[in-house]
């Protein structure tokens, strides 16, 4: 057991490793699809995550449809993060991203860092409209 979380701790610095060389190149890559774009401009609109042990501040987040968006993730205890696999987006905390959403619709996510034994309860969802 104790090898099993340690392999899945080295397979998410290895992802987090990854996702930290990916987002550079991320300006000329946009066959990421699914809707999400990540665009050097500014956004006009904002929304903020805040995770902790273990949930997200609300079971829901807005997000219109089309508006550049920063959406920034604050952990306020531990270490998570917000992972929208349909969204094919990731947001880690201390690193905002702009997303433009293009299709409404309601997009479950979840914290993809194993944080403690509430992990699995960090779910929330993120509605385009
Ligand atoms: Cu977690």
């Amino acid at each position: 057991m104790k090898k099993l979380l340690l392999m899945s701790f080295m397979l998410v610095a290895a992802v987090l490793v990854l996702a930290a060389c990916g987002s550079k190149s991320s300006d000329t890559n946009n066959s990421t699809g699914s809707g999400v774009e990540e665009t050097g401009t500014a956004a006009s609109a904002s929304i903020v995550i805040k995770a902790s042990r273990f949930e997200f501040d609300q079971p829901v987040y807005k997000i219109k449809k089309g508006e550049p968006t920063e959406i920034t993730l604050e952990s306020e205890d531990g270490v998570h993060n917000m992972e929208a696999p349909d969204l094919n987006l990731t947001v880690n905390s201390g690193k905002p991203k702009v997303v433009t959403l293009n299709d409404a619709g309601e997009y479950e996510f979840h914290c993809d860092i194993m944080c403690g034994t509430g992990h699995s309860k960090m779910i929330a969802k993120i509605i385009v409209e």
